[in-house]
């Protein structure tokens, strides 16, 4: 049998999440593609589609590729998932199954750092508060007051120094902002301090920015001892996954002082946002736009089709995820 064909000499697969017409006309008509926008839709799946769907394209993170789904498709080779983070795809679960997960690293990398480093500034230099100041038309009254914040005295420690963790140091280090960083493992090649512990790299500077992948490994790491740690300077920009910080602690600290502000792109429950957030003036508030850009996006989805062109060509996908390291099928 040639590679990438079945017995009916069409490959199914399964277009999980929202509309994306760069994946809807992705593929030449040696595919036939199933699509299913929400969680709700795949309730109408027929055991008969589920039988011959071989791979799975899931468009965003608001649909999941858990185990319960997955083990409908007996078939199924590969999911083929949006976006750099997977915590919504079981790939423990794929990896025993034999069925390949991809995601979407390296066209967004630079993209999200560009978030962060905006959102750090914005939040230290109060750009809403003073957009808002101008509109209201108060610079008439007198000049907008002087932030507390600046970037010119501040440590930043990095939460994760992966792709995106290192563009935003990059970013950090032409600015001159020191940076040091944790993660579980030291990477040699870095010349920035490495602290195996995170409370104690929050002792030791005034900044933190978050950029860990989500899942149980990481779920509420920065914690109340975390933000005591890291004092009344601290600020807090967190443009990785919601479940990272303990949001509760988080509205406890803004609001008692403990620290003293905080650049959110991502939360616990998108897109729902605490009202005592949205209350506050010392927080800048993104809808989760990291990688948000036409341009950016594009060529995520893009790839979200190449890696299954790829994968039923019969080679290696492009972009595997570590759980589930390239083979050809
Ligand atoms: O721990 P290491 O040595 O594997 O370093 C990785 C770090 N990391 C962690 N650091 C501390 N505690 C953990 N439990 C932990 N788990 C992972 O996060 C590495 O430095 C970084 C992840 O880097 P990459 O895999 O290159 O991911 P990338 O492209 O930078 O994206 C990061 C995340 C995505 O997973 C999305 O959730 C978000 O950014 O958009």
């Amino acid at each position: 049998m040639a590679a990438g064909t079945t017995h009916s000499g069409k490959i199914h697969l399964l277009v999980h999440g929202p509309r994306k017409p760069i994946v809807e006309k992705g593929f030449s008509d040696q595919f036939v593609l199933h699509s299913f926008e929400t969680t709700g839709d795949l309730e109408r799946l027929t055991p008969e589609v589920a039988e011959k769907v071989r791979g799975i394209a899931i468009t965003y993170n608001t649909v999941r590729g858990d185990a319960r789904t997955l083990a409908r498709f007996p078939k199924l080779e590969i999911v083929s998932s949006f976006g750099v983070g997977y915590d919504h795809v079981d790939a423990a679960y794929a990896r025993d199954h034999n069925i390949m997960v991809t995601n979407t690293p390296d066209v967004l990398t630079e993209e999200v750092a560009d978030i962060a480093m905006g959102l750090l500034i914005a939040t230290l230099r109060e750009f809403v508060k003073a957009d808002k100041y101008l509109r209201a038309g108060l610079w008439h009254n007198g000049q907008y007051p002087l932030s507390a914040g600046s970037l010119r005295d501040r440590t930043v420690g990095m939460v994760g120094m992966g792709r995106i963790g290192q563009a935003i140091a990059r970013r950090l280090e032409a600015s001159k902002v020191p940076v040091v960083y944790h993660t579980r493992n030291p990477i040699k090649e870095l010349p920035n301090k490495h602290y195996p512990d995170l409370t104690e790299m929050a002792k030791a500077v005034d900044t933190l920015v978050v950029i860990v992948p989500g899942g149980p490994g990481t779920a509420k790491m920065i914690n109340a001892e975390v933000m005591k740690a890291l004092g009344p300077r601290g600020v807090i920009i967190n443009v990785a996954r919601g479940t990272v910080v303990d949001e509760q602690a988080m509205i406890q600290a803004l609001k008692s002082g403990t620290i003293l502000a905080a650049g959110l792109d991502v939360f616990e429950r998108e897109p729902n946002v605490p009202d005592e957030l949205k209350a506050m003036q010392n927080v800048v508030l993104l809808p989760h736009i990291g990688s948000a850009s036409v341009v950016t996006r594009n060529a995520m989805d893009q790839l979200v089709v190449d890696n299954l062109k790829t994968w039923f060509a019969g080679k290696p996908p492009l972009t595997p995820v570590m759980e589930t390291p390239a083979k050809a099928r």
